[in-house]
């Protein structure tokens, strides 16, 4: 046993579990990126995965076609206990007679919320929590965050210099070739439920906003931010919204109040006018009621802006190029700048090389200082 209560098998079966869920990811949101392991004599007889929204449940995937009496099942998030899409998980690991279960964390599901390990004990079951719980809150920190308060997470992805300009004295930020950040922007996209552009970007580029085909079946939103409703409905944005719903926020105050898809709201201006069109927080509260559990901001600069500013963000992809540029009129990320003390602090960097950059990917930290 180490200092957390779990054995080194234990420990080895849940990151097990936590890679099997990951499985799952770009599908299953709303809902959670589950595993499943059932282990039998140290041996592992069978396991699972959450695959698809409103699918079966990975519990339900390990332990459907085994005899699995007396057996372990390694699930990082607790089995759930009510009716939903799915029959409740608790009842069929009783009917399957488990003879212990280990769990990461507890499920935040105002539904679930500890009822499910309440289930399994009362059925004499030994439940064990806790097993490598921050790994799986992280791995899966799109649903612990809209779990617990109905909003997206956000995730801003920005392309910068290697001196950290978003763009050059002239205002171009074609930083990556177009090759490369397609490759890469498409890869990131597939993690998520929305992807967000302010409309500048939406009449520069006319881009489609959608991802490539190795994410088959995929269902992904789009969001547009345009304040004043200036969009033309001729532009790409406007195909495939079969699958790729198109989701338009306006200002209540626009002259014009035509709606151009069948998701389009008119919201309160910002609040602050330093930060753009729209209030973003009632953005955010609109999207989680669409069960939108995570959103891709890419831009343009005056949005990213707007979310670091406003810290609305909980994690940035930085495409990083491999060039200077330097220049007082090129934009910073965070113009106008915050004192060292109240910096954006991030923590979980992680690092991924590029032909000629880089790409750096890291959360807001929960506890700016280490407090
Ligand atoms: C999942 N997959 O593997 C587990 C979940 O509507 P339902 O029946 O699919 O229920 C969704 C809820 O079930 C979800 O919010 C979470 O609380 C719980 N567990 N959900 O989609 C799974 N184990
Ligand atoms: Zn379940």
């Amino acid at each position: 046993m180490n200092v957390t209560g779990f054995s080194a098998n234990d420990v080895k079966f849940m990151k097990l579990a936590i890679r099997l869920c990951k499985q799952g990811a770009g599908y299953t949101e709303p809902n959670p990126l589950v595993g499943a392991v059932v282990v039998k004599d140290d041996r592992i007889v069978s396991t699972g995965f959450h695959r698809m929204y409103g699918g079966q449940h990975a519990e339900r995937e390990a332990l459907m076609d085994i005899d699995a009496r007396g057996a372990t099942l390694y699930v990082p998030l607790e089995p759930c206990s009510h009716y939903g899409k799915q029959p409740p998980c608790a009842d069929f690991v009783i009917e399957k007679k488990i003879a212990r279960v280990v769990v990461a964390a507890q499920d935040p599901c105002p539904l679930v919320n500890g009822k499910g390990i309440q289930r399994l004990r009362q059925h004499g079951i030994q439940v064990d929590t806790g097993c490598l719980e921050e790994m799986y809150r992280f791995v899966n920190r799109h649903y612990f965050k809209y779990a617990g308060i109905e909003k997206p997470y956000v995730t801003v992805r920005a392309g910068v210099s290697a001196d950290g300009r978003l763009t050059d004295r002239h205002r171009n930020s074609r930083w990556m070739t177009d090759r490369q950040l397609r490759l890469m922007s498409h890869s990131f996209r597939g993690e998520f439920s929305a992807i967000m552009a302010g409309v500048s970007t939406i009449l520069e580029d006319d881009p489609y906003l959608t991802i490539r085909q190795d994410w088959q079946g995929k269902f992904l939103y789009r969001v547009v931010l345009d304040s004043n409703n200036r969009m033309p409905d001729t532009l790409n944005i406007f195909r495939d919204q079969d699958v790729s719903p198109l989701i338009i926020f306006s200002s209540k105050n626009a002259a014009d109040k035509k709606k151009k898809s069948s998701h389009h709201y008119f919201i309160s201006p910002a609040l602050d006018p330093e930060c753009g069109g729209l209030d973003l927080e009632e953005v955010l509260v609109v999207l989680g009621k669409l069960g939108i559990a995570s959103v891709l901001v890419e831009g343009g600069g005056a949005l990213i802006d707007s979310f670091l500013r406003q810290r609305l963000f909980d994690e940035i992809i930085l495409f990083t190029a491999d060039k200077l540029v330097g220049g007082r009129d090129s934009v910073q990320l965070l113009s106008t700048g915050v004192v060292l003390s109240e910096a954006v602090e991030l923590e979980n960097r992680q690092i991924i090389p590029l032909d000629s950059g880089y790409v750096v990917r890291a959360v807001k930290a929960r506890h700016p200082g280490g407090s």
